[in-house]
């Protein structure tokens, strides 16, 4: 029997007490990842899901939807806070507008090291943020690496800030990245991250930033050639739950979902190191120029605008930000 025929047939309070005693005995977990299938990402997820599967003998699966096909993270964000959907491998970027604790991480040079970035999300700020997810609906089950997100374009190779004045660069969807790239002197464009190919290709932007799988994996570097290594942003990503979900698990079950996710946040930290590596040098061998930058102080001096508006904007985050930059 469907649901909508239950609840055509018993009315909702029925309806509703035999869903939940139908989900406790199988739950389908809707999980929704933006990464092609190869990705470090994904093939991490892959490993989640079996896993839970497993210990719970087939109580719980994880049916994943690689390569954005359930649409934009922005939305998905969004979707997981209402419990629409009930997981997605995010990254904190686009998170921002919804839940602000997030937006610490996505600060430009906030964390002095990938190393110092484990530590502080696998401690105290990790869980202050997790917190500020579930204030709104989801919580951080792990957090997995990201690396750090470089300048890439069609242009010209970018050594120093004024490099980048003038410059169309697509950032992902939170004014806080509009801020890092205007104070720069360049123009930004919030866009999904689909559309990125086609807009550095047909012009509508000269280029964007990311890490270097990225960069790779959807073939930007194809379209814009050079790669400055500015890594002004070092953003984790967590995978993410819905309240509704996770509520809605025995404490059994939920220690089996938590620990799977951090089991895979290990293995996807390996891939990632590997990955990095492989897409360094598949780039460079598709002609891309990279340049690596010396001296990163100039970039990081023209933040001091961003890091101010942001602090008078959120005092309740003052704390959280300095716990960041004291910490390691
Ligand atoms: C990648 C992130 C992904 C973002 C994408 C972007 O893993 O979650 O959607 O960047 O730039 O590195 O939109």
């Amino acid at each position: 029997m469907t649901l909508s025929h239950k609840l055509r047939t018993f009315g909702t309070g029925v309806a509703v007490a035999a869903l939940t005693a139908t989900a406790a005995q199988a739950m389908e977990l809707r999980a929704w990842n933006i990464h092609v299938e190869d990705y470090p990402n994904s093939i991490a997820l892959e490993a989640f899901a079996a896993e839970v599967a497993d210990k719970t003998g087939g109580e719980i699966t994880v049916k994943l939807f690689h390569n954005g096909v359930l649409g934009n993270q922005p939305d998905a964000i969004e979707q997981v806070r209402l419990g629409i959907l009930d997981m997605g491998q995010f990254n904190l970027g686009p998170m921002g507008p919804s839940i602000p604790e997030t937006n610490v991480v996505s600060l430009p040079f906030i964390f002095p090291s990938i190393p110092a970035m484990y530590e502080l999300m696998d401690g105290d700020v990790g869980d202050a943020i997790s917190a500020g997810m579930e204030a709104k609906g989801m919580r951080a089950l792990a957090w997995y690496d990201s690396g750090a997100r470089s300048f890439y374009n069609s242009v010209r190779p970018i050594n120093s800030p004024a490099d980048v004045e003038g410059l169309k660069l697509r950032v992902m969807s939170n004014d806080l990245f509009v801020g890092m790239v205007e104070a720069l002197d360049g123009n930004a464009t919030p866009m999904a991250f689909g559309e990125v190919y086609q807009s550095i290709k047909t012009g509508v932007v000269d280029g964007a930033e990311n890490n270097p799988p990225s960069y790779h994996s959807v073939n930007h570097f194809e379209v814009a050639k050079y790669y400055s290594l500015t890594e002004h942003l070092i953003i984790p990503e967590c995978v993410c739950i819905s309240n509704a979900a996770w509520d809605g698990m025995s404490a059994e079950q939920q220690d089996i979902v938590y620990t799977a996710a951090r089991n895979s946040a290990e293995q996807q930290r390996e891939l990632w190191q590997a990955r990095e590596a492989a897409s360094m040098e598949a780039v460079q061998a598709g002609g891309v120029t990279v340049n690596t930058i010396d001296d990163k102080g100039p970039f990081q001096d023209k933040m001091a605008g961003v890091y101010d508006g942001f602090l008078a904007a959120n005092p309740d985050l003052v704390e959280l930000v300095g716990l960041i930059r004291g910490g390691s």
